[in-house]
């Protein structure tokens, strides 16, 4: 009987629980009726408790059942009332987000008073309010006003140009779907066209709602949210300062104990004046201003395109640097830790930059002309003019830069310095060897403007006088750096010209291996056999004088064996040749080198296998392919400049290295990097200085040491003759036409090219690039190789040098337009230089 009530009482009860189920989903449909439900599921209840009481004996266990039925459904409409309010309050008013931007502009005709350097002076509300009221009424009655929030003006400032610039923020609250409507250009052109400008007067100050504005001061920037709430009113981490006299240095030291906060210090100066910023020491943690770093703008509010310069390491040598009007912002961003910064600033009265120089005649330096305020960093604006007087006609003027060179302007803009010689318009550019450049015209102006994004390096220049008949000393040779060579060193093997155009249109040097003539410094101990008997090759480890043709030994010593670098026998005294040589060498998991693989030939390429590139990296951006690399160390990974040249490329949180690979996808290791290198005098336009170095978050575990392994460098006197093999591999597209991009890792045989042959197929190209691939074209990197390895042996089952990188190239796979790779043999010091100093062991 029990029993069978009992199974009654289930049947009902799972009635019941159906009946439940579906009131349930109402509820959760319709908020509103809620209440009504639970009313409904209440007289349910009674209903089956006053069903269940019927029974003359109560069964305490059936009334537990329901209890817990109705706690289960309380609590879950509990939970759907409490998601739905989350809904209403959080979730949707996420979907709005607020857009910050930064701007200023001047208004004219007013006159600044010192009160306004105060935000709560009564002085400054009253000039503020205004102009907070005309900023908001524009917006209010443009395309934006939906969106628009609020403006606050965050600083008044006196003006280089007179009257009062204006630094504001702006706020816009958006939906997301509507956020192109408020970008940058948009709401800053809404300001512009505000501005009523007369065309009669010719004056860039119109009026903005009756407000005389510069309509040429205005610039509205996109800026960050931290950046609003760390400098807008009512912030506890802003300082400012004045410096009122010019000359006087007012310090500035910073202790950081507030960690992970933005602080900012606001510089002002008097009106007519810049301002200095001289940073004597800094200590944060390197993270490419990720984490830590000291943002310099040319402006009172963070504006990202007033940035002057950004401190992303420490800095122990001093470097000052020089704004372009009497405003500045230091930004630090810095994380827990002893954070220090010490520096001072300064006001400078701006004077005229004109020089007039008599050049006497004769032979030697005459005197140096600098950059604006050197050794300060360049500003980002400035003109200097100098005028040669020379005491002949038939004398010219030769400039000798020690890092820089002039390049006559082509359509693009100057990046780094516009100058004007006679009309002529150059291009300045870094580079990392001296030039001279001649001006063969008597008494010339040269005229000189800042044209950098950001403050840059300063330069400077001996001057003399030449004949311009006969430029260079008798019996040398003017190279188109336009420096002066002995003819003896034409095609010697050397690049004396610092752009090999004394080592172009030679004759393969003869190989004199008999005689009273001395062979050719290339063939001598270079690891061929060039002479009969191989007298070429003999005494290689004897002692010569240093040059770009001897290896140096680690106790400074020079020896004539150009790659005794990890050659396995030990050649200099120290043995410091075969130090440091766990590299290049794939091990045991590549037996057979030549192995037959899968058929799939790409760009001449066939599949690799598993080992046998161990160094080979493939850089993720976003999730996707977009670069190879290559690894140097536990580290420390190298790869190419361009890679990471455009600003959404150059953050290191957007890229994973995926190392011990040949399948994509099926990665041993998967890397986060935590700095990017890119080399100071990388040219985006003609991919000169290709090299860029990644330093790893976290060291990649040596048990995976079967997968990963360094490659080794080469030694910077490192030569591999003409046609000597060497391997290209990545994960790059197999044909030009292709829009798929291989999964397993690919290599292809190519041969080095001579200089000259490269130049044939390419015109210029740079003493920093090597040519490598097949006539026919048919072997070659392609899109996705670049950054990868150009992976070269001296000889059969040596270890393996990362000879080049992947860097450019006239489409893939054409016949006679072969591959072109940074020379890293030319690069050994900056790579040791870099990793050096931040480490190579993590
Ligand atoms: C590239 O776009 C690229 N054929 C790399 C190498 C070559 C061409 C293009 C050489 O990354």
């Amino acid at each position: 009987m029990d029993a069978a009530r009992g199974g009654g009482g289930q049947g009902s009860e799972d009635d019941a629980s159906q009946e439940d189920t579906t009131s349930v989903a109402d509820v959760s449909v319709e908020v509103a009726t809620v209440d009504a439900s639970l009313h409904k599921l209440c007289r349910r209840y009674n209903r089956r408790r006053r069903r269940a009481k019927k029974p003359k004996k109560t069964n305490p266990l059936w009334n537990l059942q329901n209890l817990a039925i109705l706690i289960t459904v309380v609590v879950f409409v509990v939970v759907v009332i409490m998601w739905s309010l989350l809904w209403v309050f959080i979730f949707r008013r996420e979907s709005n987000s607020g857009v910050y931007f930064a701007g200023m502009f001047r208004v004219a005709n007013v006159e600044f008073i010192p009160e306004y350097r105060h935000a709560d002076s009564s002085e400054f509300l009253s000039m503020a309010n205004p102009i907070q009221h005309v900023i908001t009424s524009v917006y209010r009655t443009s395309s934006v006003s939906r969106l628009y929030k609020q403006t606050i003006i965050s600083d008044l400032s006196n003006n280089n140009k007179g009257g009062v610039l204006v630094h504001f923020w702006m706020v816009f609250v958006v939906p997301h779907l509507k956020t192109p409507a408020v970008c940058e250009e948009c709401v800053s052109a809404i300001l512009r066209d505000s501005v009523f400008t007369s065309l009669k007067n010719r004056s860039s100050v119109g009026f903005l709602q009756g407000l005389p504005v510069d309509i040429d001061s205005i610039l509205v920037n996109v800026a960050l949210r931290s950046d609003y709430t760390s400098t807008a009113m009512g912030s506890q981490c802003v300082d400012k300062l004045y410096a009122g006299i010019p000359d006087v240095s007012i310090p500035l030291n910073v202790f950081s104990s507030w960690g992970g906060l933005t602080c900012h210090i606001k510089l002002t100066s008097a009106p007519g004046s810049i301002i200095r910023l001289t940073v004597r020491s800094l200590r944060i943690e390197p993270s490419d201003c990720i984490y830590d770093g000291l943002n310099v703008y040319d402006a009172l509010l963070p504006m990202r395109g007033m940035i002057l310069y950004r401190f992303c390491e420490s800095v122990s040598v001093p470097v000052s640097l020089v704004s372009t009007s009497n405003v500045m912002l230091l930004s630090f961003s810095l994380t827990q830790g002893s954070k220090i910064f010490r520096g001072h600033f300064q006001a400078l009265l701006e004077e005229e930059c004109m020089n007039l120089i008599e050049l006497p005649a004769g032979p030697g330096d005459a005197g140096v002309i600098t950059s604006p305020f050197y050794p300060n960093l360049l500003p980002r604006q400035c003109s200097c003019t100098w005028k040669f007087q020379m005491s002949s006609n038939a004398l010219g003027v030769a400039l000798r830069f020690q890092n820089y060179i002039l390049k006559l302007k082509d359509s693009q803009n100057c990046e780094h310095g516009w100058w004007k010689v006679n009309e002529i318009i150059y291009c300045g550019n870094y580079i990392d060897h001296s030039t001279v450049f001649r001006i063969s015209t008597p008494n010339p102006e040269v005229v000189f403007r800042c044209s950098s994004r950001n403050a840059d390096q300063p330069f400077n220049a001996t001057y003399s006088s030449y004949n311009i008949g006969q430029p260079c000393p008798e019996g040398h040779f003017l190279c188109t750096t336009g420096l002066c060579v002995e003819k003896a060193r034409r095609c010697d093997g050397m690049d004396d010209c610092q752009d090999e155009s004394d080592e172009i249109f030679c004759s393969k040097p003869p190989k004199l291996c008999g005689g009273s003539s001395t062979l050719h410094p290339l063939y001598i101990c270079n690891g061929e056999v060039d002479c009969s008997g191989g007298k070429d090759e003999t005494n290689c480890t004897q002692e010569t004088s240093c040059s770009g043709v001897s290896y140096r030994c680690g106790d400074g010593v020079c020896i004539l064996k150009k790659n005794a670098k990890c050659d396995g026998a030990p050649d200099c005294f120290d043995r410091s040749d075969e130090n440091d040589c766990a590299c290049g060498n794939p091990g045991v998991l590549k037996r057979v080198f030549d192995s037959a693989s899968p058929q799939q030939r790409i760009v001449g390429g066939v599949n690799a296998v598993e080992g046998e590139w161990p160094w080979q990296v493939s850089l993720h951006f976003s999730g996707q392919l977009y670069c190879g690399a290559s690894v140097l160390s536990d580290g420390w990974l190298i790869s190419a400049a361009h890679c990471f040249s455009k600003e959404r490329l150059s953050d290191p949180r957007q890229w994973m290295a995926h190392m011990g690979m040949l399948n994509q996808g099926s990665a041993k290791h998967v890397a986060e990097i935590r700095r990017i290198v890119v080399h100071e005098y990388y040219n985006a336009r003609i991919f000169d200085y290709d090299i860029a170095l990644l330093q790893l978050k976290k060291a990649w575990p040596i048990s995976l040491e079967q997968y990963i392994q360094p490659i080794c460098l080469p030694a910077p006197s490192q030569t591999f003759s003409e046609g000597h093999r060497c391997w290209v591999t990545g994960w790059g597209y197999r044909s030009e036409q292709d829009k798929v991009l291989p999964t397993v890792l690919q290599k292809a045989e190519v041969s080095i090219l001579s200089q000259s042959e490269c130049k044939r197929s390419y015109g210029p190209v740079s003493p920093r690039m090597l040519c490598a691939g097949v006539p026919s074209g048919e072997q070659d990197a392609c899109r996705g190789d670049s950054g990868g390895p150009l992976s070269c042996q001296a000889h059969s089952g040596g270890r393996w040098f990362l000879t080049g990188i992947v860097s450019w190239g006239s489409g893939c796979g054409r016949p006679n337009l072969p591959g072109v790779y940074t020379r890293v043999a030319k690069f050994i010091d900056w790579i040791q230089r870099h990793i050096d100093a931040k480490g190579t062991k993590l």
